[in-house]
């Protein structure tokens, strides 16, 4: 791949295209785009689809992203640096209070918002026709929707796992239910699995951008460092293998990071809560850890297109959920003051199955 990240953003000379042109082509547009919704909507699978890159991390389990990324994509004709947001649900630890805050920092001073919902996963046939037309957006979609509304962004719908919809003529009354909650700027259905509809939300982002010059190279992916980048895809492999309770108590940090000429060399913690999580990440004889590092080490090479040595340790922070200073410790800063809209317990509803409260 290319860069992950270069030290600062590129000088505005060096865009692609410039920013007006005086032989009638048309002006280069760059800006920023937020991709914000409801957890596991698809926000992160949707930026690594448009990039064509595997950059954020995607799983199948909600709140996977905790922090703000930028994904940076750059066409002959435009510059839009997405912004990965966590997903926006009622938050009860510190770690989920600091999530919904950074999601709404990520949508405040963007150029447009892209809203992701789901579309309802209703059966094909009469039944499935019935409910549709009885189907409106959820509690939490709708407030999600008023969270982000008083930032005052032009905000586009995007209505995704469109593959996962029984029949295409149930889109129409979908969005009619949306557009009766918040008049959206526009509406895109997609598919980022099938790359359906990516087209049309290249349009609509590219249309939404004002003129203007690149903000960072042209061969710059993400704002982010290659060690967040490897914290996360180690994280990732957490999310993936330990089922539904440990991945919400789980963070990385790296230790090291040493780029040799041959490979990486990376030591890296997994922090726990609990005495009982060190053991089920351990596991018998050390396999479970094994398999981690085997998982983490090829997502690793993977992104970076070099050989990786990563050695791993299994750390209890008690409590670091819960506890603000730990969570700074372990890398979990608002690089800004937190934003003016203050994200109360009460504003947002429960989310269906909420992780917060496994294993307590
Ligand atoms: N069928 C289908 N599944 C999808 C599509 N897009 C994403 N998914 C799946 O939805 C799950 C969640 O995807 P993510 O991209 O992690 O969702 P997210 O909104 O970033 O989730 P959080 O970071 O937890 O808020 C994953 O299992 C994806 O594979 C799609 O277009 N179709
Ligand atoms: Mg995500």
């Amino acid at each position: 791949m290319t860069d992950v990240k270069d030290e600062a953003p590129a000088s505005s000379g060096g865009s692609p295209g410039g920013s007006s042109s005086a032989d009638g082509q048309q002006a280069f547009r760059s800006g920023f785009v937020a991709l914000c919704g409801r957890p596991n909507v698809g926000k992160s699978t949707l930026l690594n689809a448009l990039l064509g890159e595997e950059l954020a991390v995607a799983t199948a389990l909600p709140q996977t992203t905790r922090e703000r990324m930028l994904g940076i994509w750059t066409s002959p004709r435009f510059q839009a640096v997405l912004v990965d947001t966590p997903g926006i649900h009622k938050p009860k630890s510190a770690l989920n209070k600091y999530m919904v805050e950074e999601a709404v920092r990520g949508a405040r001073d963007v150029d447009v918002i892209l809203m992701l919902a789901e579309v309802p996963r209703v059966p094909r046939g009469k039944d499935g026709h019935a409910l549709i037309q009885e189907w409106e957006p959820g509690p939490g979609a709708k407030a999600a929707v008023e969270l982000l509304a008083p930032l005052g962004k032009p905000m586009v719908l995007v209505l995704t796992k469109c593959d996962l919809l029984g029949e295409r003529d149930w889109l129409l009354p979908i969005i009619q239910r949306w557009q009766a909650i918040h008049a959206f700027a526009g509406v895109v259905p997609v598919s980022a699995v099938q790359g359906r509809g990516l087209e049309a939300l290249r349009e609509e982002v590219e249309g939404a951008l004002p003129e203007g010059p690149a903000y960072y190279a042209d061969d710059q992916l993400s704002d982010r460092s290659m060690r967040w980048h490897a914290s996360e895809l180690i994280r990732a492999e957490l999310f993936e293998r330990l089922g539904q309770e440990l991945p919400y108590s789980s963070a990385v940090t790296i230790r090291e990071f040493k780029e040799l000429r041959e490979r990486d060399r990376i030591e890296a913690t997994i922090h726990v809560e609990r005495p009982s999580q060190k053991g089920i990440v351990i596991g018998a004889k050390g396999k479970s850890i094994k398999a981690i590092s085997i998982g983490a080490r090829k997502r690793i090479e993977q992104l970076t297109g070099r050989r990786c040595e990563l050695f791993l340790e299994v750390r209890v922070t008690a409590k670091w959920t819960k506890d603000p200073r730990k969570l700074e410790d372990l890398g979990y800063r608002a690089a800004e003051a937190a934003p003016e809209l203050d994200v109360q317990p009460g504003v947002l509803p429960e989310l269906q199955s909420d992780p917060e409260g496994q294993g307590e």
